[in-house]
């Protein structure tokens, strides 16, 4: 069957997360700075709006240096635990509209592949209609926009969300791939670094199109065998890697935002119970019995906690799933005063249960 592949990118990452908060800062150009214990003076550039990418200013670029491309720039501190809650809430989004849970695979705080043969039934055109989809839920639901890009491959799949930036769809079928790589700069290529980039360079290779022309074993007297050979493959859009959980695919867990923060324990109860009968229901499907539960809270003040049970032995059934979630967060209460902004449940030391009934079975 066709594979079909989505990767998709989230546009000026935690640029767009700051605008979004503050919308006076609209229009103007934003650069989120990493200070150093040298303070605003010795920072570098995390990253910036494309206002700013007008100006000149880059990811990595001392703040110094970006102050003197646009002295009007508004200046903003990293803000990592705030960026690492919205990419949990984006990678839900993402992971959900995968074939699978296994088809899932984030490869950063705002970049993930997702498998989308099944769903797609091996169709470009109905993977666009999954691409759209997914822009649009990203845009209602945590007000930023994000690249797209579709192709038969992860590697063709990651060259076409970056096609069209910012707020783009790009596909690319099987039969397209060689005309879309043929013209890109040699060092595109998805997994071709400076030394690579360098080298080929100085043998003359300027474009994918030069590299997939190029004689292989003189490559491979390069690059060695390995390297070499995949340079000539991937220059022709040849990529067979699956699409791959990289996180332990030992858990099931699911987290979801409460309506405002709050410390009402009506809401955060009703919610956690939803939260526990959707893992439950995954659990079962997947025929697993599991040995931990854990909670996840993130507070007001956006820190992360979490707290588990483990059981002697594999269990699947709602009350020991339930009844642990609630002593957990009935323990969170307690311990702090702060209002609750986003809660988890999960499962973990999966068993796998074939053969065995299960509570829910009688
Ligand atoms: P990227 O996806 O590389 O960049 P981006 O999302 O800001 O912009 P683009 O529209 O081009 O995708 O990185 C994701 C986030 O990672 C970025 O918002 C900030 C952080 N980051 C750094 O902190 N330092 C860096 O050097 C880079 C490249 C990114
Ligand atoms: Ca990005």
């Amino acid at each position: 069957m066709q594979r079909v592949i989505i990767h998709a990118d989230m546009d000026y990452f935690y640029a767009a997360i700051e605008e979004r908060e503050d919308p006076s800062l609209k229009g103007k150009a934003v650069v989120v700075c990493m200070y150093s214990n040298r303070g605003e003076e010795g920072g570098a550039v995390s990253t910036c709006n494309y206002v700013a990418r007008d100006a000149g200013i880059r990811s990595a670029m001392p703040c110094r240096q970006a102050k003197s491309l646009d002295p009007d720039a508004v200046f903003l501190p990293v803000r990592k635990h705030f960026y690492e809650e919205v990419s949990a809430s984006v990678m839900e989004i993402l992971r959900s509209s995968a074939d699978s849970e296994e088809s899932f695979e984030k490869i950063s705080i705002d970049e993930a592949f997702l498998e989308i043969t099944r769903s797609s039934e091996s169709d470009f055109d109905n993977a666009r209609e999954i691409g759209m989809r997914i822009k649009e839920e990203v845009k209602d639901r945590e007000r930023i926009t994000c690249s797209i890009g579709i192709g038969p491959n992860k590697l063709i799949a990651k060259m076409a969300s970056s096609f069209q930036k910012p707020d783009g769809i790009t596909v690319v079928r099987p039969e397209d791939m060689e005309d879309f790589l043929r013209p890109m700069p040699v060092n595109k290529l998805w997994g071709i670094g400076k030394v690579t980039g360098n080298k080929l360079a100085e043998m003359g290779i300027k474009t994918i199109g030069d590299l997939g022309e190029h004689d292989i074993m003189e490559l491979i007297s390069v690059f060695g065998k390995n390297r070499g050979t995949w340079l000539k493959q991937a220059a022709s859009g040849i990529d067979a890697t699956p699409v791959q959980e990289r996180t332990a695919s030992d858990q099931i867990g699911r987290m979801a935002s409460l309506m405002h923060d709050t410390r009402d324990e009506e809401m955060i109860f009703s919610l956690l119970e939803e939260l526990a009968v959707d893992v439950l229901s995954r659990a079962r499907s997947r025929k697993a019995g599991f040995r931990s539960v854990t909670v996840t809270v993130i507070l007001s003040d956006f820190k992360m906690s979490t707290k588990s049970r483990t059981f002697s032995h594999p269990v699947s059934d709602m009350e020991s799933l339930h009844g642990s979630a609630k002593e957990i967060m009935q323990q969170f209460l307690e311990e702090t005063t702060l209002n609750f902004r986003r809660i988890g449940v999960r499962v973990g030391s999966l068993h796998e249960m074939t053969g065995q009934k299960t509570l829910f079975d009688f």
